[in-house]
């Protein structure tokens, strides 16, 4: 039997590539070229597309592959997939939600810590020898702390449970009100910001959330509140930030994502009231192999009775 031909647009983890290899045949699209040639003769052989969060699938690839019958990304969100597109096509996007909630979840602490306590920064203290004539000063406590969560759904509950260990109380913004959430809804994002020690981001990314975290938030965070996000660079306004954290107007930041990333502002660089990730929040061996399976498990499920395991919404 000929296997179905799938492209892949971007690397993927060599154990999924691996996995994909088996079953399809598979062709990887370079996202750094320009592909349109290409596709414009071959983009008819394929009936699979395998993305990520980060390479996505926009309208003039989905428009490139005439034949295309499933979309099966790698990553939570999908902002960069022109799912709109795709229903319109009838084309059933799978994606990997839930295998990675605690993973970020524990990201978010790791960085909320992190600041809080400026153990990344004191760190940098030990080895530059400064301990040798001096004592590191004083930082923040987090136990007993008011932790706000903009965008509580999957990840935003992990989180909220998380707090619990810590004693926090935990109040959070959405578009709506959840029925059935033990946390107090703020209406306003400004609120929330107003009440908070610690703001973390785990909304979705995409226009619809664009720059929510502006000069106006972070004014109401204050001096005293820390800003932690572990979704999308996009939510928060970076200049906004960086002026800020450099102007103490809020006590510092912990980031997993920036707006244009891999490339970060080197005016980060010089705080020491941040820490900086490199959007490692679901990076771990257990959590990247349980999003493999899901994309093949997706994958597996569309051509077995044609529908994938976990579309998104
Ligand atoms: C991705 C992410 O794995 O799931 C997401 O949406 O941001 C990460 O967990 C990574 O960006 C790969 O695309």
């Amino acid at each position: 039997m000929t296997k179905p031909r799938i492209l892949q647009k971007g690397r993927l983890l060599p154990q999924l590539e691996s996995a994909l290899a088996e079953n399809y045949d598979v062709h990887v699209l370079d996202p750094d070229k320009d592909n349109s040639a290409w596709l414009a003769e071959h983009g008819h052989a394929f009936v699979g597309l395998t993305s990520s969060a980060r390479y996505g699938a926009e309208r003039a690839l989905i428009d490139a592959l005439p034949n295309l019958r499933v979309i099966s990304s790698f990553g939570v969100g999908y902002e960069t997939i022109d799912v709109a597109r795709a229903r319109e096509r009838g084309i059933p996007v799978g994606y990997t939600p839930d295998v990675l909630n605690d993973c970020v979840a524990d990201t978010a602490f790791g960085l909320l810590m992190d600041v809080a306590r400026r153990f990344s920064a004191a760190d940098r203290f030990v080895r530059r020898g400064e301990w040798l004539t001096g004592q590191y000063p004083l930082t923040t406590r987090i136990s007993g702390k008011k932790l706000g969560i903009l965008g509580m759904g999957r990840i935003g509950r992990v989180i909220a449970r998380r707090a619990s260990g810590f004693d926090m109380e935990v109040r959070y913004h959405n578009r709506r009100e959840l029925p059935d959430s033990p946390h107090a809804y703020e209406p306003t994002l400004m609120g929330l910001a107003r009440w908070a020690d610690f703001l973390v981001v785990a909304s979705a990314g995409g226009p619809e959330t664009r720059k929510l975290v502006d000069a106006g938030v972070l004014e109401a965070l204050g001096p005293e509140g820390f800003l932690i996000n572990i979704s999308r660079g996009s939510v928060v306004d970076e200049a906004a930030l960086l002026d800020a954290l450099r102007e103490g107007r809020i006590a510092g930041a912990g980031l997993d994502v920036f707006d244009k990333e891999p490339q970060v502002p080197e005016a980060f660089f010089k705080l020491d009231n941040v820490v900086l990730l490199p959007h490692v929040a679901s990076a771990t061996r257990e959590t990247r192999q349980a999003m493999a399976d899901l994309v093949i498990e997706n994958l597996r499920s569309f051509f077995a009775d044609g529908r994938v395991k976990v579309a998104v919404p």
